[in-house]
Parts: structure tokens; C-alpha cells; sequence
């Protein structure tokens, strides 16, 4: 079967509580209101929006191990793993619009719950592998993974709110792309690791992955990044698998920046997005481009 052919499942999550800048709560709608859907549908997907997740605002809610306000946190993430098993499950593709990165846990933990064997991509500038006791901000945005896999679980404190999530993600099921200063998986290249991803692939796509003159417009920009060009070429090559199954666009912040630095971070979204989904925006690669000889 087609990608076309399968529905897609939009899941929007406006959540802002895993790092300091307000404003990526605000990622959904302006992704919606870019046309994050339509461009989609356009290609020809049945497409069904679930809107936004109900975001908890748990009272009383202590710092625990460091980690602000875990049992809120907690309890949205563990909507956001529902949703997504339910839209998995449903034989939909997900595509998640956030909201900061804390995302990750909610997503990756729903789509590893129905499709065990799924391959994480996580393209980020940062590794987003922290366990709590030693992340020096308490940012749980930085966090995500620790969570997920397998083989840091001692180094996890028992959070409250967190009971939930199960870690399911083997390491040697995760590629990092993009990450500055971890050059282990740059050298990888990214054909090997999209290419060894055989099962369903859950790129986790983190905007401050661009350089951070693409995407001015996120909490914690690096320079050095990918270019928008390698960016949606990562994408396409995953799409290219036939096996994308979940995908994630995490920290887009409209209230950073100047409204330039906002429409240059969203359009490098929206191309992402379309990329991810099958837009051929490259086709002109594969043309021959060599000069004709003269008769
Ligand atoms: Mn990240």
C-alpha cells in the first residue's frame, strides 16, 4: 500500500512546560494557521485533525529530583501516549505538532506501545538524553529520552507522574541526527541511518536541528545546524522508507524574534512537514542536468 493511501492523524499538543520561554505553547496554532493541514490533505491524504491535547494544571504541584511541576507534565504526556496509540492504532499515520519537546515521551512512548519495534530518529541540536539528577536546568524538554530508553533506567529516579511510561526504546533503535556536539552519529551519515530504520520510523523533529539561521524563531537555537536542504532531505528519505509512522515537529516559538524571525522559523516547518509527507520538492535531484551535446 501507498503512504498516499494511508490516513494521517493530527495531534496538536500546546504544551510549554518543559523549558523557560513562553510562546511554544503557541506552536499548533500557528502551524494550523500556516496551513499545516491543508498541505497535507493536499497531497492527497485522507487527513483527520484530533486537535489540541487537554493540557492538566495539577495544584500543589512540587519539584521533584529537580524536574518543575512532574505530575502535570506527567499527566499530559500521558494523554499524548493515548492519543497517539489511539491514532497508531487506528492504522493512521501521527503527526504531532508542539509544543516544546518534552513531546518525545508522550509520542514516542503511545507509537512504541502499538509498534514495539519502531525506530526512533531524533533530529535535534541537543541529545535530549538527560536524566533528571543530572540535567542542570531541571528543563524536562532536555529530558525526553532518558525516559524512553532502555539502558539509562538507572540513572532514573522514580518521578511522580511518570509511573506510566515504560522504557521501551532500545539504544540501538535511536539515530541522532543533527546534534553539535556528539559527532558520533554525524559521521554515521544520514543514508545509513535512515536506511537502517526498517520497521516504523518515528522521526522526532526538534526545529533548533536547522541552523539557527533557518529557525530563529525556538528557545534554544544553535548555529552550525543543518541546512533546510539536508533537513527536508532527511525527511524525504524517510518517507521514502514507506515506513513513516509517527512524526514530530517540536519547538516552534512565535513570540521569539522579530515577525521575519517568525515567518522564516514557520516556513522552515511547513517545508519540513510537507517534505515528511511526500511533497516532491526535489525532484529536480534526480534530473539530468548534464548539457546536451551540440548536433
Ligand atoms: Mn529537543
Amino acid at each position: 500500500m501507498s503512504l498516499y493511501e494511508k490516513s494521517i492523524g493530527v495531534v496538536g499538543i500546546p504544551f510549554d512546560k518543559g523549558q523557560p520561554c513562553k510562546g511554544v505553547n503557541l506552536g499548533p496554532e500557528v502551524l494550523r494557521r500556516a496551513g499545516a493541514v491543508k498541505i497535507i490533505e493536499q497531497l492527497g491524504y485522507d487527513v483527520k485533525d484530533y486537535g489540541d491535547i487537554r493540557l492538566e494544571d495539577i495544584p500543589n504541584d512540587t519539584s521533584a529530583y529537580g524536574v518543575k511541576l512532574p505530575r502535570t507534565i506527567g499527566a499530559d504526556m500521558r494523554r499524548l501516549s493515548e492519543t497517539v496509540s489511539q491514532v497508531v492504532g487506528n492504522g493512521a499515520i501521527c503527526l504531532n505538532l508542539g509544543g516544546d519537546h518534552t513531546l518525545g515521551i508522550g509520542s514516542i512512548n503511545g507509537h512504541l506501545q502499538v509498534k514495539p519495534n519502531a525506530a526512533v530518529i531524533w533530529i535535534d541540536a541537543h541529545a535530549d538524553l538527560n536524566p533528571p539528577l543530572s540535567s542542570p536546568s531541571g528543563n524536562i524538554h532536555g529530558m525526553p529520552l532518558s525516559f524512553l530508553v532502555r539502558e539509562v533506567q538507572n540513572y532514573m529516579p522514580k518521578l511522580p507522574g511518570f509511573d506510566w511510561v515504560k522504557p521501551r526504546l532500545a539504544a540501538q533503535d535511536i539515530a541522532f541526527i543533527g546534534i553539535r556536539d556528539v559527532d558520533k552519529a554525524e559521521k554515521m551519515g544520514i543514508h545509513q541511518v535512515v536506511e537502517g530504520a526498517l520497521n516504523a520510523v518515528n522521526p522526532s523533529f526538534d526545529i533548533d536541528a536547522l541552523d539557527s539561521s533557518i529557525c530563529p524563531s525556538t528557545g534554544t537555537p544553535v548555529s552550525g545546524g543543518l541546512t533546510l536542504r539536508e533537513g527536508m532531505y532527511i525527511v524525504e528519505k524517510i518517507f521514502r522508507t514507506g515506513n513513516l509512522s509517527v512524526f514530530d515537529i517540536a519547538e516552534v516559538n512565535p513570540k521569539l524574534g522579530t515577525p521575519e524571525d517568525v515567518a522564516i522559523t514557520v516556513n522552515s516547518a511547513m517545508s519540513l512537514i510537507g517534505a515528511a509527507f511526500g511533497k516532491r520538492t526535489v525532484d529536480f535531484i534526480r534530473d539530468d542536468y548534464s548539457i546536451p551535446k551540440p548536433n
